[in-house]
């Protein structure tokens, strides 16, 4: 017999880790997680089995489909935004064609035990593309389906695959004598830039601010790679990883889109700098504006409506820019790097 289990790729990502720790505080069914490389120990036993390869090896991921039923998929393995614009190839072939390959391997495995396989998919607000500035001020709270004209390999890759995943949830195999599609229950958010106070995430642009903190908290020097006035929505990572929770026990018919926006502070650059500087008093942290990384950020809106997500099922973030800083950032910063 296969257990049934709830499948995390990408579950050595800073997402990941926080993932497994509250599913597993929650007394969840046995995780199955899937990485390029091996989990840390401590989260290594947490799972039920981790599988060491990648999302695009059709080889590895019949063999956990041989061994294991899966009901839920957290898809969160990607390349982000800065690293997919140096391999934009690269990126595709995983965000986009590993994103179509774990889609395929849940309609299977929904069709091979009978019930939809729940398909959580982290998006991201770099599905959007303002194209200026002055659009961007103008702009304020951007809706779902506005500017979505992203301008980096990362955007269109989370943009499609948001799309994929609605076809598969509503119009898989439409001219078929027996359609199939319902059978991947996708869901997906688009997240705003996130801040952990575990890990630093490596490879994106909106990193300049978990960076300023965790080199603040080392005493190490930073220089910002991005204006002052520079701002974008962010969320902090106990937020993030409650919404995919709550999203992925909402009632089905509750669910009026695929695809929801996630708000919860939008500071600038500067506001976020004052806040470390007033937890680390005497940081080393400058400015150095590149250019070139500037322009991506400056393409995300400063912040989106996120509406329906509160509507539909009760998206409702705990934590505001101080109460984020104050309470959960720095003290648990602080904390990690005093050990
Ligand atoms: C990135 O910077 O690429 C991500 C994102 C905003 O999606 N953090």
């Amino acid at each position: 017999m296969r257990k049934p289990v709830v499948l995390i790729t990408g579950a050595g990502g800073e997402i990941g880790h926080s993932l497994i720790e509250q599913l597993a505080a929650a007394g969840r069914p046995s995780i199955v997680t899937l990485d390029l490389n091996p989990l840390q120990p401590a989260f290594a036993r947490m799972v039920v089995r981790e599988f060491t390869g990648s999302i695009t090896d059709a080889t590895l991921l019949d063999r956990i489909l041989s061994e294991f039923e899966i009901d839920t998929v957290y898809h969160l393995a990607a390349l982000l935004s800065t690293r997919s614009e140096f391999t934009p190839v690269t990126a595709h072939e995983v965000n986009v064609e590993g994103t179509l390959k774990l889609l395929e391997f849940s309609q299977r495995e929904a069709e091979s035990h009978g019930r939809a396989v729940l398909f959580l998919y982290p998006s991201s607000i770099a599905a959007y593309g303002l194209p200026d500035l002055a659009t961007k001020q103008r702009a304020g709270r951007v809706r779902e389906d506005d500017f979505n004209t992203p301008s980096t390999m990362y955007g269109c890759n989370k943009l499609y695959c948001e799309q994929l995943g609605r076809y598969y949830a509503r119009f898989y195999k439409q001219l078929a004598a027996d359609p199939q599609s319902g059978r991947v229950d996708f869901r997906s958010v688009r997240f705003p830039g996130l801040i952990s106070a575990m890990t630093v995430p490596s490879g994106g642009t909106s990193d300049y601010a978990p960076e300023m903190i965790h080199a603040a908290a080392q005493g190490e020097p930073y220089a910002c790679f991005v204006r002052p006035d520079t701002r974008i929505p962010f969320m902090a990572m106990p937020d993030g990883v409650d919404a995919l929770l709550k999203l992925a026990s909402a009632p089905r018919e509750r669910l009026t889109r695929t695809a929801y926006n996630l708000s919860a502070f939008n500071p600038s650059a500067a506001e976020i700098h004052a806040e470390v500087m007033r937890a680390f008093a005497g940081a080393d942290l400058t400015w150095k504006t590149d250019r070139k990384r500037q322009g991506i950020v400056d393409s995300w809106p400063e912040d989106v409506e996120d509406l329906a997500a509160r509507t539909d099922w009760g998206f409702a973030p705990k934590y505001n820019f101080e109460h984020a800083f104050r309470d959960y950032l720095i003290p648990t910063i602080q904390a990690r790097y005093r050990k």
